[in-house]
């Protein structure tokens, strides 16, 4: 066959790409050649409709292991009774969650997604905010900090059905503790959506939501620096809200419904290769190896924030517990998403975001979002911080001077050429 070099120059285009860059985007990573090799393999080639041993094809008997593995693994990365690896998505994950636990109408509560939440929270330009009644907490306006009490007090007006922890750009650690508290004066469910901090909570440097949390979901591809994917998760199974029972006149325990409100409600076929290296990140994120990655991570984040405040940068909230960072430019007399094509520039990758109170549009925004896991996969430390910082603030101070923009560009370039990609 002949080869398809359209696309594998354009593969080679972009390998160079990340390879030169410095990659700032709080939602990016770069995975092992293990999860690459087994996101690559013939696993593919493979229709597995169903569960381990429950399956509608035939053939499944090595496939079942694999996913078997996968969920030992997340069992006990996250101390979980229940796991579900099948999700294609974060996205896919809530949509099961919702479909599992909410009716058509049903009131939800979640973050705010222009003060750090997420589409599927509720955003009305998402399913979840087309199908359900949404209500939102968003964070103080002077601190940028999430306050319980008023989560508290809009809990006990909206009366939502299920409350949404957890954020797309909120730098600071989660209460669920608190969130359990309120949701259970509200008699709400409570699900947390980890997507972005779960490495960082599996290795025990956050707060744990598990104890607390109905559900869990994650993805798989941030901070756990797994192929792209989602997982939901349980602490402990509990009976089914809507009191649906089975053909038996048993009460259906929430695995079940998670399970079929995954597939078949709403998945196909499961992507087994996906599957197979998200097992392989889980073994590696289960190593002291990756524990020393974390701490880094936060180490980085807290550095670069450190660096990019004493330069007058704002940064909600004040500093970050966790990988990112949120910065509101309006000081600085630079939008988003003048600040993103500034720092794309000089080969920095990172998006513009919304802050919270923002008064410009979501494809202009007043912020840029910038986190740490990509750069620490590549081994940079604290002291290459600092020289980050530097190039931000040169980048975004001489933004319209372009020798200077080429020389900084090459200072990055130079950063970056002898850190491998694959560690
Ligand atoms: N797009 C993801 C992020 O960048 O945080 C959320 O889905």
């Amino acid at each position: 066959m002949q080869r398809d070099t359209a696309i594998f120059n354009l593969i080679e285009e972009e390998r160079i790409r990340q390879t030169e860059g410095l990659e700032l985007i709080a939602s990016e990573n770069y995975v092992s050649p293990q999860v690459m090799e087994a996101q690559g393999s013939v696993l593919t080639n493979k229709y597995a409709e169903g569960y381990p041993s429950k399956r509608y094809y035939g053939g499944c008997e090595v496939v079942d292991k694999v996913e078997e593995l996968a969920r030992s693994r997340a069992s006990e990365l996250f101390n979980a009774d229940y796991v579900n690896v099948q999700p294609h998505s974060g996205s896919q994950a809530n949509a099961a969650i919702y479909l599992a636990c909410l009716k058509p109408g049903d009131k939800i509560m979640g973050f705010d997604l222009s003060h750090g939440g997420h589409l599927t929270h509720g955003s009305p330009v998402n399913f979840s905010g087309k199908t359900y009644q949404t209500s939102f907490y968003g964070v103080e306006r002077e601190s940028g900090l999430l306050n319980y009490t008023h989560i508290r007090e809009k809990a006990l007006l909206e009366e939502p059905r299920l409350i949404i922890c957890g954020a797309s750009a909120y730098s600071r650690d989660i209460d669920y503790e608190q969130f359990r508290s309120i949701a259970d004066e509200v008699g709400a469910l409570l699900l947390a959506d980890i997507s972005h901090p779960s490495g960082l909570i599996a290795k025990g440097i956050l707060n744990d939501p598990l104890p607390f949390c109905d559900m869990v979901t994650t993805t798989t591809h941030k901070t756990l620096r797994g192929p792209r994917g989602g997982m939901i998760l349980m602490g402990q199974d509990f009976d089914n809200p809507l009191g649906l029972k089975t053909l038996k006149g048993d009460i259906r325990p929430m695995s079940s419904l998670l399970d079929g409100a995954v597939f078949p409600g709403i998945q196909g076929g499961p992507l087994e290769h996906v599957i197979a290296a998200k097992a392989v990140a889980f073994g590696e994120a289960l190593t002291d190896d990756y524990l020393h990655y974390m701490v880094q991570v936060q180490a980085n984040a807290q550095r670069l924030a450190k660096g990019l405040m004493n330069k007058g940068y704002e940064i909600v909230s004040g500093g970050t517990d966790n990988h990112m960072m949120l910065i509101d430019l309006r000081n600085k007399g630079i939008n988003g998403k003048e600040a993103e094509f500034a720092l794309g520039s000089i080969h920095i990758t990172a998006n513009k975001n919304m802050v919270p109170f923002d008064d410009k549009s979501p494809f202009v925004t007043s912020g840029i979002r910038l986190g740490t896991p990509a750069v620490t996969t590549r081994g940079l430390k604290e002291k290459d911080m600092d020289i980050i910082a530097d190039l931000i603030d040169e980048a975004l101070m001489h933004r319209a001077n372009e020798r200077q923009l080429a020389e900084l560009k090459k200072q990055v370039v130079a950063m970056m050429a002898d850190r491998p990609l694959f560690v």
